[in-house]
């Protein structure tokens, strides 16, 4: 098997909207991202992966697609992109770009042809038109069905602005062959496929989840590995959303997708069995078909990683915290840090949402008038959503937007958030920035794909050792423990004892070889 560039690579998710506004509107945008290249070059990251960045009404942060072959305004021109895509490679660092197979937006041409063309139409036949609504329901809540003026219902698995695709239909899977070579054609590195799993349905087999995982769906990413084998070292990376290790493992053999997110640390409790058991599985399942495995400890659909470490429940909802569930910030700050570089030593490669490497918290007290997640909407208000793991960046300076851009944010940032900005941190060698900064640049010298063993330091201790001599010790357990034998330390998420012991919460990068 070749070495390709992303088994071991460290991979950027920029949520556009959110980085840094170029033109002082508001909306971070391309330019806005060209200016701050030499930030994320610095950081050490191989690769960024941008939410989707096409034309979109906006109903879904760009999830509810437009145009698949173009730039949405706000974030720039379709030349501006083919200029980043040229400085980013310049830079060494690639660009995986979303694609988002399973529903367009309502606004889209060929909807919008569907819509005027009426029913018994070729142009209904590209999504689900039906007479009848059927009872499946959105995933954002509220009833999957829509109805439109002359009478027939369509299916959105998510929001009604977002009518999903009918995978059945030739000119689907030829419509998105041709968008795939469309990027790839402009240098695109890579696709994150989103909400890969859920494109082929099933309504007659009675099953309330007779989208998840269906047998046709396997055979679209067939195809598309096809197509991207005809490109040099393009990578397919699915959005696949469930726990079930067998059925996940089934989009990574050798002529599907190259990897999938790992989401199992985003459930996983602070817990170190769990954690053990969940490392082991992954690699267990990844290592047969020969795909890397990848770590993600955060991204834009779910609560900021330290908010969640600070919370007796740690999992990725954002859900709970209007019913009082406190988090515990500097508690989750410390496992935050532990947690980077823990998943940053393990084999394969790593995810890092925006703003983690700031150690960024969730945003609890955005104004219910200015959210703008459907699913705070779809849900009746009962769930915060997802805008609080979105606020713009936070960059410099000591009032909001702090350098996002030279108006204001989408978004309101908290005050508290100029003590966190990228130059207030930079400024501080003990940062979360500064932590990610040496974690990275260790990592790219001697870490990525490849093999781990593990060492026993005792049952409250993750501990392991890579090939390169470097070994990774995690401290879950109560109390300190001592390190095993090691000529020296090389990075730690928080200080060391007094004897030189590894305090709870606490991660250690030795060099042991
Ligand atoms: O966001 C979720 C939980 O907070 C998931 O249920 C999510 O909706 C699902 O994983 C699919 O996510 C992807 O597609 C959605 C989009 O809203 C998400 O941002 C995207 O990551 C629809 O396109
Ligand atoms: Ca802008």
């Amino acid at each position: 098997m070749s070495e390709t560039w992303w088994r071991g690579a460290a991979i950027y998710q920029v949520y556009l909207r959110s980085f840094a506004d170029g033109n002082g509107d508001g909306i971070g945008d391309l330019a806005g991202l060209r200016a701050r290249l030499p930030y994320l070059s610095d950081l050490g990251v191989d690769a960024i992966w941008l939410n989707p960045w096409y034309p979109s009404p906006m109903a879904d942060g760009g999830y509810d697609v437009a145009d698949y072959r173009d730039i949405e305004p706000s974030f720039g021109t379709l030349a501006e992109a083919e200029e980043f895509i040229e400085e980013a490679h310049e830079l060494s660092i690639r660009v995986i770009i979303d694609v988002v197979p399973n529903h367009s937006s309502d606004q889209s041409a060929w909807f919008q042809e569907a819509l005027a063309a009426g029913p018994g139409s070729a142009a209904r036949e590209r999504f689900w038109f039906r007479d009848e609504p059927g009872d499946w329901k959105s995933i954002f809540g509220g009833p999957a069905w829509t109805q439109v003026p002359d009478g027939q219902w369509y299916l959105h698995l998510f929001a009604p602005e977002q009518p999903d695709f009918n995978w059945t239909n030739p000119e689907v899977h030829r419509e998105f062959h041709d968008v795939l070579r469309f990027w790839f054609d402009r240098g695109v590195d890579g696709i994150r496929i989103d909400s890969a799993a859920v494109l082929v349905k099933d309504f007659d087999g009675g099953d309330p989840d007779g989208y998840t995982d269906l047998p046709e769906v396997h055979e679209v990413y067939r195809s598309w590995r096809r197509l991207s084998d005809e490109y040099d070292e393009r990578l397919l990376v699915g959005e696949v959303w469930f726990p079930d290790q067998e059925r996940f493992a089934r989009y990574l053999r050798p002529d599907e997708l190259h990897t999938a997110f790992n989401f199992d640390f985003l459930g996983c409790p602070w817990d170190p069995a769990a954690l053990r058991e969940s490392i082991r599985q992954t690699l267990a399942t990844h290592r047969p078909l020969g795909a890397p495995a990848t770590w993600v400890l955060s991204n834009h659909d779910v609560a900021r990683v330290v908010t969640r470490y600070g919370r007796a429940d740690t999992s990725w909802d954002h859900g709970d915290r209007r019913d009082g569930a406190p988090s515990d910030l500097e508690l989750g700050h410390r496992r935050a840090r532990a947690a980077a570089l823990l998943a940053m030593a393990l084999p394969g490669s790593v995810y890092v949402y925006q703003g983690e490497e700031l150690g960024l918290t969730e945003v609890d007290d955005i104004p219910d008038e200015l959210r703008q997640d459907p699913m705070w909407h779809r849900s009746g208000h009962t769930v915060p959503g997802r805008d609080g793991c979105r606020v713009p960046l936070p960059w410099s300076g000591d009032e909001a937007p702090f350098g996002f851009g030279a108006g204001s944010s989408w978004l309101p940032q908290p005050e508290a958030w100029k003590k966190v900005t990228v130059e207030a941190q930079g400024a501080d060698l003990g940062s979360m920035l500064n932590l990610y900064r040496a974690a990275l640049r260790i990592r790219r010298e001697e870490l990525g794909d490849g093999t781990m063993s593990w060492i026993d330091v005792g049952d409250d201790v993750l501990a392991f050792t890579r090939e390169s001599g470097l070994t990774c010790v995690v401290n879950l357990g109560a109390g300190p423990v001592g390190l095993p034998p090691h000529e020296a330390v090389l990075l730690a998420s928080g200080p060391l004892g007094d004897a030189g012991e590894l305090p709870s919460d606490t991660a250690v990068w030795l060099r042991t070889a």
